[in-house]
């Protein structure tokens, strides 16, 4: 089994240029080699195709959802590049670019499962709807997007809709819900940490709990990692930092833990934004996270 690599340079699920660089940053920090290192196979598939960014559309006032036709087009075409590296039985480490790009990777990874196990591991529950959300920003709604509700194309990127289901999920490191987010939680019983509930149990037991609670009703779990979960003196080179986040160390254990349950099989790294990082420190970080999550040993 291979890990298919692939790129998703998209910043229009938010407002920030620059983000859509992240698959070069990340591989320019040495992703790929640090994976084979370790001892696997890696493909690179370089990255999937994307809309043109008109600047003045870009940087201008919208009404709704920002960008809401180039996210479409940019999901149907990760979407068939992710449902490809499933077809073939590989794993597929989808390279953001800001979070709205899961839309398109959970719809052609799950698919491929009765019943995906989602860890969201983020500050933010991206669980808004065009209601809810305070920005009109498509990255604060992609799982909610998975789950069903929001825009009919974003539901249905795949020909198919409800990706995720509520009681799949587990969210990891919240610490800016917005209102609507809150009582959506509340109302579908959404397993949540909160960063309150990490300080509390510790990583090892929110992984470990985490775990148990998808094993058994789940066929296969997918990891959507947003490096804005970590604080942001760790991983300073993302859109939209809140203090108070999850360490490097904590996310270290976390990898790894991860990576011993077996049951992850697929993965997006998202909102790497090289333009407003410290020569590239975040792209750093998140490759020795992925050192961890590939099962690299320090002994
Ligand atoms: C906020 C921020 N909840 C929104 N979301 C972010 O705009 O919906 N998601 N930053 O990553
Ligand atoms: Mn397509
Ligand atoms: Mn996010
Ligand atoms: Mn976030």
């Amino acid at each position: 089994k291979q890990i298919e690599i692939i790129g998703a340079p998209t910043a229009f699920g938010q407002r920030k240029l620059g983000v859509n660089f992240g698959p070069d940053a990340l591989r320019y920090a040495g992703l790929i080699e640090r994976i084979e290192d370790i001892g696997h196979e890696v493909i690179d598939k370089g990255n999937v195709e994307s809309p043109e960014l008109n600047m003045k559309k870009y940087k201008g006032e919208q009404e709704g959802l920002r960008n809401l036709d180039e996210v479409i087009t940019f999901s149907n075409n990760l979407y068939e590049a992710v449902n490809e590296t499933k077809e073939r039985g590989n794993f597929p480490l989808i390279l953001g670019g800001d979070h709205s790009l899961s839309i398109g990777s959970i719809a052609g990874i799950s698919k491929h499962y009765e019943n995906l196990g989602v860890i969201w591991y983020d500050a933010h529950g991206d669980l808004n709807t065009l209601d809810s959300s305070p920005s009109g920003n498509i990255h604060g709604m992609p799982l909610r997007a998975l789950i069903g509700d929001g825009d009919e194309q974003l539901v249905n990127i795949g020909g198919y809709k409800n990706k995720v289901k509520p009681e799949n999920i587990v969210l990891i490191g919240m610490r800016d819900l917005d209102d609507g987010e809150k009582q959506y939680i509340k109302e579908v019983g959404i397993h949540t940490y909160t960063m309150a509930d990490i300080d509390k149990l510790g990583m090892d037991k929110v992984i470990h709990e985490t775990i148990d609670y998808l094993k058994d009703k789940t066929d296969g779990i997918h990891l959507s990692l947003d490096v804005d979960a970590l604080d942001p003196v760790e991983t300073p080179g993302t859109g939209t930092t809140v203090p108070g986040g999850v360490t490097y160390r904590e996310s270290h254990l976390a990898m790894e833990l991860l990576h011993e349950s077996k049951l992850i099989v697929s993965a997006d790294l998202v909102e790497v934004n090289p333009l407003i990082d410290e020569y590239n420190k975040t792209a750093y970080q998140a490759i020795g996270l992925m050192g961890s999550f590939f099962g690299e040993k320090l002994l």
